[in-house]
């Protein structure tokens, strides 16, 4: 029965059915599954399988489109969920979270954001399409100890170069480190860039946050 439920939450991202897509990410709170596992194992197969199509020109951008609001959809409704399992605790650090200028993916560093928050951080989740000074003006206003940056295009990943390129500048880290991600990132440009943390997915992004930071022990 479950894996009836996600295929079906697959197959609405796959069809862009934004009133499915909440209907079944609904019935998954309801069957008390765990919000990050109807996201995994149900939407996400769905938007991959859009982007695969994409990416061989078996798909078009109206469809990219319907698939990026209905994945949004069902996370609006799970996003709430994530929160309450992680119960207010001591805060862990301060985390300002962007996706680079010229990138408007933004599911992924949302839901990178809701897991940090649910784990105890202060997130100051700017949007898509940020520059390196808004980024780094923010992570100064607000005496972030973590800038984390987010990347979906191999035309914007540069970006994060930017970033850190700048705040080496000024001598800004080790006092801020930076997080980066997105599907295109890799360990080869991760050590490139000299970033301080990767992770490839949004569970595995607390627990680098939590070492940057120096909670690993939280
Ligand atoms: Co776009 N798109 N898109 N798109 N899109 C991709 C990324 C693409 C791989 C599809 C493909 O061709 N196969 C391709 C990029 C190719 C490349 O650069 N190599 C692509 C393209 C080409 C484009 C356009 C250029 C299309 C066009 O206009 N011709 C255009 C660019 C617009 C722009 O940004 N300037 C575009 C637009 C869009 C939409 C707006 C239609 C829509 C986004 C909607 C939205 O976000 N509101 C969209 C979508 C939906 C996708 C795919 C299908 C799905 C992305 C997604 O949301 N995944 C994507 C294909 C794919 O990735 N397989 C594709 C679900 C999300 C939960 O995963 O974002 O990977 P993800 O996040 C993960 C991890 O990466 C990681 O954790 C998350 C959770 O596990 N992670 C981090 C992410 N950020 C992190 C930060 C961290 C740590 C971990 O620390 C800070």
């Amino acid at each position: 029965m479950l894996a009836e439920l996600f295929k079906e939450m697959e197959q609405s991202i796959i069809d862009g059915d934004e009133d499915l897509s909440t209907e079944f990410a609904k019935k998954a709170v309801t069957l008390k599954i765990h919000p990050l596992e109807a996201i995994t194992n149900g939407f996400m197969v769905g938007v991959t399988y859009i982007g695969d199509q994409f990416g061989r020109g078996e798909a078009f951008l109206p469809e990219l489109v319907m698939a990026g609001e209905a994945m949004k959809a069902a996370i609006a409704v799970l996003e709430p969920e994530l929160l309450k399992l992680g119960e207010s605790r001591e805060m862990l650090g301060r985390v300002v979270l962007a996706t680079v200028e010229g990138d408007i993916h933004e599911i992924g560093k949302t839901l990178v954001g809701t897991m940090l928050s649910a784990s105890g951080f202060e997130v100051f989740d700017l949007g898509v399409d940020q520059p390196a000074d808004k980024i780094i003006g923010k992570a100064l206003e607000v005496n972030a100890n973590l800038i984390g940056m987010s990347a979906l295009l191999t035309t914007t990943m540069v970006r994060q170069r930017e970033v850190i390129e700048e705040l080496d500048k000024e001598s800004l880290r080790p006092r801020i480190k930076v997080m980066v991600g997105g599907a295109p990132i890799t360990k080869d440009w991760v050590n490139k860039i000299k970033a301080d943390g990767y992770s490839e997915d949004a569970i595995g992004a607390v627990k680098i946050a939590k070492q940057l930071v120096d909670r690993a022990d939280a």
